[in-house]
């Protein structure tokens, strides 16, 4: 949550401090504007080349946003969901500032075209029943045909369609800075058919900017490229918000035009001086893969000092392979910034410390990482030598968690902290982290309001990211997701969570094991449950009845689903590993297979009594 002292009314106060004690993005744009209205604030690349470059210094943009958010005042907005699915250029980042500068909520969004890119639009409308949409006037025709896909609950927005003098100041009267929380809106990029928006408060923007300043150190003569699409985590927050927050020019160019030549994306660097850039992992593999020797020849990389890596599993092999293809053209291997994190947590979690000079690898034995054990099978120098053998993994650090936060490592189904090497669930505390889902409380208190057990001087909350990892001397590994084992009409449940609302429901229940199976009757899973109940087979059958109904009512009121199928047995139904950990899989295997322990039937005791 925010810990931004507002008005009444959700609103920030304008003041006049400097960017570090500033209280929104929207007045660092503002401080900018004044102070150094003339730098080069973000450079856009139209065609993905140099040959057309636009350029918006800080007084252009503070101008350009103001327009923004006037207009939009003018139009009754001065607070609700605003999305925002322009094309990537100057005029969305316009958009993404005037909209919070007119005190409503960014939603940001890719436009609606192509099939898919319209139904996740449409799910975004639906979800977050925004008040006005800021798109492309060649969505114009497409208006009645969006209302008419929407669901009949979902209000229809207004609809802003803006043309190129709808940037231009109109020069009478005041332009708006009322800011109001929450700042954002991050959708997931998960699947379309259950969009989970991420409520970002001003402060969580404000934090991930700070944490990856110092991260980062300073550096006189920055300069940022970024190809990444500007509707999520990071390509938003992570250079477009950063850029602005630093004081540093942010060179852009489309991401379309990045994957239509991969040239692009480094000859802008070359020819901008870039010193910071980023990218996914499979970004630096079409780099080295396919630029052309002649290609090579008209770069120059030899400025570049940071170029972050994260969003998807970092490869020792990729990092070598970049590192050597460009090593002639005067890349620094140091640079690479292997990095993780989530749109939960803002955006960054953690990253290869700036004093490092190379990236850390470690060598690992397989077998013992399966089972969850991080075990060195060398003296792993953080070289990047070549490829492991079979029996080993090699696995890239993500470097150290960012400055204010925490990581602790979980044993997901005990709760428990787990200690440096060894594999769990990642959780992070700290002001970056979101203030939950939009719309849905328990998945917001299940995801970021988890607490440790067994951790008694602990009293923070944490988020679960759902990703597995370890620590090792302070740096963190991600070695996979945590795989939501029930996922029914699109929402995933963690087993433990029904379990131990189960456990709850009775005093005489003990070990639980969820899990899910198909559903008899409808087209869908449903959770099933296996209960141990502490009693004799006679308990058992006086008190059935009640058991089931207090069991179906905690989970259904918990988790807004109904149980399927409840199987109660005596004590041993449950199948346990020898440390005590719920085997679900094993457990439900042997449910299916009819060979769980049950209590005796009333025949059966006829039958044995005969
Ligand atoms: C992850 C974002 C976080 C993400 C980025 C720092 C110009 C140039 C550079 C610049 C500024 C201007 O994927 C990246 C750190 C950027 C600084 C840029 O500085 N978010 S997400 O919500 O879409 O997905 C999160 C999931 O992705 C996976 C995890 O499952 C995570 O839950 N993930 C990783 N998996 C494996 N390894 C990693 N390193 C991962 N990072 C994210």
């Amino acid at each position: 949550m925010s810990h931004t002292q507002t008005d009444p009314e959700g609103r920030i106060p304008v003041s006049p401090l400097p960017p570090s004690a500033h209280t929104s993005l929207v007045h660092v744009l503002e401080h900018r504007a004044t102070r150094t209205p003339d730098r080069l604030a973000f450079r856009f690349l139209p065609d993905g080349t140099g040959d057309h470059p636009i350029d918006w210094t800080y007084r252009e943009l503070a101008d350009r946003a103001g327009a923004v958010a006037a207009h939009l005042n003018e139009r009754g907005l001065t607070q609700g969901h605003v999305v925002l699915a322009l094309d990537p250029g100057l005029d969305y980042v316009a958009g993404l500032f005037g909209i919070m500068q007119a005190g409503c909520t960014a939603v940001p969004c890719f436009p609606p075209f192509g099939r898919r890119a319209t139904a996740r639009f449409l799910s975004v409308l639906d979800d977050c029943n925004p008040r006005a949409v800021l798109t492309d006037p060649r969505f114009a025709p497409q208006v009645d045909h969006f209302h008419q896909q929407l669901t009949p609950t979902t209000e229809h927005p207004q609809w802003i369609f803006p043309e190129p003098d709808f940037y231009q100041p109109s020069g009478n009267g005041e332009i708006p800075l009322r800011v109001v929380e929450p700042a954002l809106i991050q959708y997931s990029s998960g699947s379309t058919g259950d969009p989970k928006g991420i409520v970002l408060t001003h402060e969580n923007l404000l934090s991930n900017c700070r944490v990856l300043d110092t991260h980062m150190g300073y550096e006189e003569d920055r300069v940022g490229c970024s190809w990444l699409p500007p509707y999520h985590d990071m390509g938003l927050m992570g250079t477009i918000m950063l850029a602005l927050h630093g004081g540093w020019p942010l060179v852009m160019l489309s991401p379309i035009h990045f994957v239509q030549d991969p040239y692009r994306w480094l000859k802008a660097i070359t020819d901008h001086k870039v010193t910071i850039s980023v990218g996914p992992n499979f970004a630096f593999d079409l780099c080295a893969q396919n630029i052309t020797d002649e290609e090579l020849t008209t770069l120059d990389l030899s400025r570049l000092r940071q170029v972050f890596c994260g969003s998807e599993p970092v490869s020792g092999n990729t990092m070598e392979r970049f590192e050597e293809r460009f090593a002639p053209v005067g890349f620094d291997p140091g640079s690479l910034i292997p990095c993780y994190g989530l749109a939960e947590a803002t955006l960054f979690v953690s990253g290869k410390p700036e004093t490092a000079d190379t990236i850390r690898t470690e060598q690992l034995d397989k077998t013992a990482l399966e089972q969850g054990h991080a075990r060195r099978t060398d003296n792993s120098d953080g070289g990047g030598e070549g490829a492991a053998d079979a029996g080993t993994v090699k696995v890239v650090s993500c470097g150290i968690v960012a400055d204010g936060h925490e990581v602790l490592i979980v044993d997901p189904h005990t709760l428990t902290p787990l200690t440096d090497g060894e594999t769990g669930e990642i959780w992070v505390h700290g002001t970056s982290v979101a203030a939950g889902y939009l719309g849905r409380p328990e998945l917001t208190a299940r995801t970021f309001g988890a607490r440790a057990a067994h951790a008694a001087d602990d009293h923070r909350t944490y988020l679960r990211t759902g990703d597995l990892g370890f620590l090792l001397d302070k740096e963190l590994f991600v070695t996979g997701r945590l795989k939501d084992l029930i996922v029914i009409s699109g929402r995933n449940l963690h087993p433990q969570d029904i379990e131990h609302s189960v456990l709850r429901a009775h005093q005489d229940l003990r070990r639980i094991a969820a899990f899910a199976l198909p559903s008899d009757t409808r087209d869908e899973e449903e959770v099933v449950l296996v209960a141990e109940f502490r009693g004799t087979a006679k308990e058992f059958a006086a008190q059935e009845k009640e058991l089931l109904q207090r069991v179906t009512a905690a989970v259904t009121e918990d988790h807004g689903v109904r149980p399927g199928r409840i199987h109660i047995g005596p004590p041993g139904c449950v199948l346990m590993t020898t440390s005590g950990k719920v085997r679900r899989r094993d457990t439900r295997k042997a449910y299916l297979d009819g060979t769980l322990k049950t209590f005796p039937t009333p025949a059966d005791t006829a039958t044995a009594a005969a």
